[in-house]
């Protein structure tokens, strides 16, 4: 997700470089370019209204407009206020003091959830942690293949759920807690089905089994 939104503000960014200088017409066209980036990575409206209120409120306050180089000025604005939002510090992720951790992966349909399960699985057996991956997606069938060839290709642990564990999968997830912990699992990586807010059935199963 990151990715895609990494490249559609640099194609907005490449797009004010080309233009030299800026007028209003292509300041509104940039904010319009980065207005959608957002919303398609799903960035919270009200986010992204204030981010292109504060843009324009700098730009114009700093007379950009008068620059030699307007094209970069506005450019650093706008990476200021992204690395505002985005945040300034990378943040470490923090492990539970009673193990096993439990990362549960839970987003919109296809952002990429299954696949940073398989990232963060591996990215903590870097840090010397012994995950294990378990797939909660029960709505397609080959979501549970999808994650075990992931934990394959990794050479890392993957628990394959049983069809009675999937009927109930609160319950299955504190079995899967305890067994973590016995083997000495830590954290417990949980995949989940891509979700929309409005998807009652599925919203109602992760408040379960959180
Ligand atoms: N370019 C790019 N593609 C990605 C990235 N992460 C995932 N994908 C691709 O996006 C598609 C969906 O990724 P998944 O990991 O299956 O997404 P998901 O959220 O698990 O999808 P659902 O389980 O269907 O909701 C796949 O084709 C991935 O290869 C990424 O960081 N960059
Ligand atoms: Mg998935």
């Amino acid at each position: 997700m990151f990715e895609q939104l990494t490249e559609k503000i640099q194609k907005t960014l490449k797009y004010l470089r080309g233009e030299g200088k800026i007028t209003e017409k292509n300041m509104a066209e940039a904010l319009k370019m980065i207005r959608l980036a957002f919303l398609e990575a799903d960035v919270n409206y009200k986010v992204v209204k204030e981010f292109e209120s504060r843009v324009k409120t700098k730009a114009l306050n700093q007379e950009v407009m008068m620059s030699l180089t307007p094209a970069q000025h506005f450019i650093k604005i706008v990476r200021d206020e992204l690395t505002e939002i985005l945040g300034k510090e990378a943040r470490p992720l923090s492990f539970s003091s009673h193990p096993p951790s439990v990362f549960m992966l839970v987003g919109l349909q296809g952002s990429g959830k299954t696949t940073t399960a398989g990232k963060l699985a591996k990215y903590v057996k870097g840090l010397d942690k012994n995950p294990i991956l378990v797939s909660f997606d029960l709505k397609r069938l080959a979501a549970q293949e999808q994650l075990w060839i992931i934990a394959k290709s990794l050479n890392l642990p993957f628990y394959e759920m049983t069809a009675e564990m999937m009927k109930n999968p609160a319950e299955a997830l504190k079995e899967l807690v305890a067994y973590t912990r016995n083997r000495g699992f830590d954290p417990l990586i949980v995949d989940t089905a891509g979700r929309l807010h409005i998807d009652e059935e599925l919203m109602e199963e992760l408040r379960l089994v959180r």
